[in-house]
């Protein structure tokens, strides 16, 4: 459609051809974005160098979110390249897959405070990074779920961090609109990937899904792509601190 023609765009979290980053990522570039990306970690850059092939995607280097000086890399590499920036999508969470089965109340310490660092406070730690570049405004772009809104079985710390991230989004809109630059998230609905196989019951999810979406099936990560195009996208620019559910409906429903 080519309604990001012209755009530079910084996209975090992709880890294989599953993963909702490389849906986003193959739309931007199809819609005529010209795309970054950054990976965790020596096996994921494996993984990630022959995807970033198939978009003629920068690699702007190994980014944990964890480490300040990391992502402070990064934005020095894109604006190396590029000398400013049109958009980013984070597309990162972390939990310690022993407490995302069982019970919430049992969630330790330090697996909430790994949870919310990498899940929640990492997308504020990169608008801080990116408002720098968007000299004339932009757009950042997250990924949440519904467990943030309500109860979903073994999400647990998952849905907390969520809540915080969705919350980070409206406070980062207020800060960031006076310079034109737009915050929102899309809300997924389960899709098989990586990170979500670390979920207990997961296939139940999905199936539950299937069953009562009004769409009577789940998304996948090309639709959950084009509707980030939307928000990356000129035509969203009326919209910020928005949720966007993608997710065949279900948020009516559950
Ligand atoms: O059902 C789903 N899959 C949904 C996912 C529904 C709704 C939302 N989401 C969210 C996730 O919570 C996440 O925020 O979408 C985002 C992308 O997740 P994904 O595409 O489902 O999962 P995956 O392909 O595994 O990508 C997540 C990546 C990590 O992969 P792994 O699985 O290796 O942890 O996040 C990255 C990493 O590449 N990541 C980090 N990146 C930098 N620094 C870090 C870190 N410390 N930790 C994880």
């Amino acid at each position: 459609s080519g309604v990001l023609r012209g755009k530079r765009g910084l996209v975090m979290g992709l880890a294989n051809n599953r993963s909702i980053a490389w849906g986003i990522a193959k739309a931007a570039r199809l819609a005529g974005a010209e795309i970054a990306l950054t990976y965790q970690g020596e096996a994921l850059e494996r993984r990630v160098r022959p995807l970033a092939a198939e978009l003629d995607a920068h690699v702007v280097g190994e980014c944990d979110v964890t480490d300040g000086a990391s992502i402070d890399h990064v934005f020095a590499e894109v604006e190396k390249l590029w000398g400013g920036l049109d958009f980013v999508v984070h597309c990162i969470a972390f939990s310690d897959k022993d407490e995302l089965t069982g019970r919430y109340v049992d969630t330790s310490e330090k697996n909430f405070t790994t949870s919310l660092a990498i899940s929640c406070y990492s997308f504020t730690a990169v608008a801080q990074r990116a408002e720098k570049l968007m000299k004339t405004g932009g757009s950042l772009l997250t990924l949440t779920y519904y467990g943030a809104e309500k109860w979903m079985p073994h999400y647990n710390v998952m849905g907390v961090a969520k809540a915080a991230l969705e919350a980070s989004v409206r406070y980062l809109a207020a800060d960031l609109g006076e310079k034109a630059i737009r915050v929102n998230a899309i809300s997924a609905g389960p899709i098989k990937t990586l990170a979500a196989s670390g979920i207990g019951d997961f296939r139940y999810i999905l199936k539950w899904n299937e069953y009562n979406a009004p769409l009577r099936r789940t998304v996948t990560i090309d639709e959950v792509g084009e509707s980030a195009v939307f928000l990356l996208s000129p035509m969203a620019r009326g919209v910020t601190g928005e949720i966007l559910h993608v997710d065949a409906g279900y948020h009516v429903v559950g």
